[in-house]
């Protein structure tokens, strides 16, 4: 096989609140993060029950230091690894390195007047360490890591106070690491406030008694539109060769069926992505939101300026995840039937699971970036992908041959997507490229890593880390710049 592009950024990615640890460390403010509990007593699968959070719930855990059922309190401890774990980074060939800032090591309280200088020198210290080994870094400003003071007395991002508190923090990062940082992306995923509310949006239902809790969220949604922009404007102004990104779940849609209800139903859905994207790389919503918005009573307070700057800052490229697709169908009552990362209702009968049922597509994601790049028609970066797998330690390394596999296999779709398809991809992080505090489940034996750390899901362990086999093989797909493959 021929080589990728030369300059492909190939990495690895991690987000403050699933990585770092050091919840209470160096002047840090509790995020909603902080206040996610662990899953241990909830079906995992039970993605509803697990997004339920409460005012309630949030009282009970600010009184509590319990790391064990807040686990992305510990994360992988990366606040005191950080060092050690940029080295093995470098040694695997890493040319970027995918991180988020957690706002509240910035703003404690979001609302600070004064930013919080050890938080900003930790981060200082983050970035020299990459590039000292020449990893560019990639920013994402805000991955579920909003302070929990927002959830609590602003009513997160439904308030339009929150855009400039949001604003003033990108102001002080981005003027004290333009220098180190080139690479941006604003939200994480930023279709995901509809599926989780709390961590996305910093928004509890109990909090809006007797308001259409819909409306709610796209008002949220909005405000994150036009932070988004701003924050691309100040991206730019402050350096104008950085490049910033939106970032999305590519949530890749199949009609179960070739029965037209089937196919019209994985374009709806596919749509209900799209539409995030389609405004932050148009500048502009998308006529199908605008009907659905009217066809649903959803009204969206703007202030006069809000499209205009949505339309003067879009993004500069198409970030995205990706980790399996799903199919789609209408049962004989016209009810929708999915199966999005779950065990649960209707599977893909042609490709495998992972051990936590997401299905294992590699031919998705050559779709996902043909389908996005015919969109958009700007550079797209593969900023998540990854299998999440019960690993076992034996003889201080892991032989994780099914994640070389799976990587394997996504890395020759990539290939195809820009080699046949003429797809423009910058880059590719793999997600958890060290064992991190899964998301979904809250626990650490959900394992992405090329690098193993030992600690159990109640956070018991050493905190040691181990290079799985999958570390050699990342580096020879790096170092070949995918001759190897
Ligand atoms: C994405 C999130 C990540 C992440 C990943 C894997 O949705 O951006 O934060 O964790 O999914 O999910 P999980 O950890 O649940 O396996």
């Amino acid at each position: 096989m021929k080589q990728f592009p030369e300059g492909f950024l190939w990495g690895g990615a991690v987000a403050a609140n699933q990585y770092e640890g050091g919840w209470n460390e160096g002047g840090k403010g509790i995020t909603v993060s902080d206040c996610a509990r662990s899953h241990l007593d909830v079906d995992v699968q039970d993605y509803k029950k697990q997004n339920e959070v409460t005012t309630a719930d949030i009282e009970e855990a600010l009184k509590t230091q319990d790391e064990v059922y807040y686990p992305k309190r510990h994360g992988a401890d990366g606040y005191h690894h950080y060092k050690e774990d940029i080295k093995l980074f470098a040694e695997m060939g890493f040319k970027v390195f995918r991180l988020s800032i957690a706002w509240a090591r910035i703003f404690p309280n979001g609302d600070d007047a004064v930013p919080n200088e050890e938080g900003l020198k930790f981060y200082d210290d983050v970035f020299d360490e990459c590039l000292k080994y020449g990893i560019e870094p990639l920013v994402t400003i805000s991955h579920y890591e909003p302070p929990i003071n927002l959830v609590l007395n602003y009513d997160g991002w439904y308030s339009r106070e929150v855009i400039d508190m949001f604003v003033r923090y990108c102001e002080v990062i981005v003027d004290r690491y333009k220098d180190k940082v080139k690479y941006w992306l604003t939200f994480n995923e930023v279709d995901s406030m509809i599926r989780h509310p709390y961590t996305t949006g910093a928004l509890i239902k109990d909090r809006f008694p007797g308001k259409n809790f819909n409306e709610v969220i796209f008002q949220a949604m909005h405000h994150q539109f036009v932070a988004s922009a701003l924050a691309t404007k100040i991206v730019h102004e402050a350096r104008p060769d950085a490049k910033v990104g939106c970032m999305l779940t590519k949530l890749t849609y199949y009609p179960y069926t070739c029965k037209p209800e089937d196919v019209l139903q994985a374009q709806q859905d596919m749509r209900s992505t799209y539409c995030y994207s389609d405004t932050q790389v148009f500048g502009e919503y998308p006529a199908y939101l605008l009907s659905k918005f009217k066809n649903e009573g959803i009204n969206i307070k703007m202030e006069p300026d809000d499209l205009k700057i949505m339309k003067e800052y879009p993004v500069d490229f198409v970030s995205f995840s990706y980790y399996s697709s799903s199919c789609v169908a209408k049962d004989d009552n016209g009810l929708k039937k999915t199966a999005a990362n779950t065990n649960v209702a209707i599977k893909n009968p042609y490709i495998p699971s992972s051990d936590w049922g997401w299905q294992i597509d590699p031919i998705g994601l050559r779709i996902s970036l043909v389908d996005l790049y015919d969109r958009y028609r700007k550079p797209l970066f593969v900023v998540e992908n990854g299998l999440g797998a019960k690993d076992e330690l034996v003889n201080g390394t892991v032989d994780d041959q099914y994640r070389i596999d799976y990587f394997d296999a996504h890395f020759k779709e990539m290939y195809n997507a820009i080699v046949e398809d003429g797809v423009d991809l910058m880059g590719y992080t793999s997600w958890g490229c060290i064992d991190i505090v899964s998301e979904s489940t809250k626990q650490m034996s959900k394992r992405y890593g090329f690098i193993y750390v030992d600690c159990d899901d109640l956070g018991n362990g050493t905190y040691k880390r181990y290079k799985k086999k999958s570390f050699d093989y990342y580096k020879h797909v790096i170092e070949t710049n995918g001759a190897c493959l």
